[in-house]
């Protein structure tokens, strides 16, 4: 069997240490704001500043080759590279593992199944790992990036209700993540209720992103049962003290 159809390694270790820490703190780095430099810069930063893992990707789903800036950050860093891909052009095998994410809250099939499609082939190719993700897109004021590129519809944010059902649908269809995304940039993040009722309920890991600014937002998440908390536009600016607040914040048992 070909190694790249196998969730493994990568995925386990940042498992354990969410469970160590309390939760992981994972940067992004987006390939539409960020040149190789800066990536490199900001991937020494994030690993000196205690952080657990660096995604890759952008909500815009440029196409243009990744493989510069993925190797940028891994050559830069000894930290786990994931793919966190916009569309199938995101794809590179000098990362660790890609998130392959499917946008259960569209009902759009491009972004369910027909991205995915395309990347299959190009995928079995690369022996990266690959971590199936139920990704949900949740209201959060303002219209997003990924919102607009994807023609969906986010999850209304008071409807905890909801995100549960796409949630366990994804673990009936065998997904190892749900990924709750209120956009990059968002003026308001994911509701923290709404964290604890799909972490509670599908005992699945979850990783929560878009819109946080604040350690105080990032431990919230964190103590509400988020296995990783993300974080891409608020470093852009390198603040280092930053960095290492929001890592203290999400390791709230260390
Ligand atoms: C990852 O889209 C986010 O899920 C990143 O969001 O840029 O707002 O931190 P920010």
């Amino acid at each position: 069997m070909n190694p790249a159809v196998e969730t493994g390694k990568v995925f386990s270790s940042l498992l354990s240490a969410s469970s160590r820490q309390g939760s992981a703190f994972l940067v992004l780095v987006d390939p539409d704001k960020t040149s190789p430099s800066q990536a490199r810069s900001l991937a020494k930063l994030a690993e000196e500043s205690g952080v657990d893992g660096l995604l890759v990707g952008g909500s815009q789903g440029f196409c243009g080759s990744l493989d510069e800036l993925a190797a940028a950050v891994k050559e830069s860093t000894g930290l786990p590279v994931i793919l966190f891909p916009g569309s199938a052009c995101q794809l590179s095998d000098r990362a660790d593992a890609i998130l392959f994410l499917s946008m259960l809250s569209s009902r759009n099939p491009q972004y369910l199944i027909g991205e995915h499609v395309k990347a299959a082939p190009v995928l079995r190719r690369m022996s990266i790992e690959i971590i199936p993700t139920a990704y949900l897109l949740v209201e959060s004021g303002t219209l997003t990036s990924v919102q607009f590129v994807t023609q969906s519809l986010p999850i209304p944010r008071e409807k905890v209700d909801l995100a549960v059902a796409h949630a366990l649908a994804g673990k009936y269809m065998g997904m190892r993540l749900v990924y709750l995304e209120a956009g990059s940039g968002a003026a308001a993040p994911v509701p923290a209720e709404m964290v604890q009722g799909v972490s509670l309920t599908t005992d699945l890991p979850v990783a929560v992103g878009g819109g946080v600014r604040t350690p105080e937002q990032a431990g919230r998440f964190a103590r509400s049962g988020a296995s990783f908390v993300v974080v891409g536009n608020v470093l852009e600016t390198g603040a280092a003290s930053l960095v290492k607040e929001l890592a203290a914040a999400v390791h709230f048992r260390k």
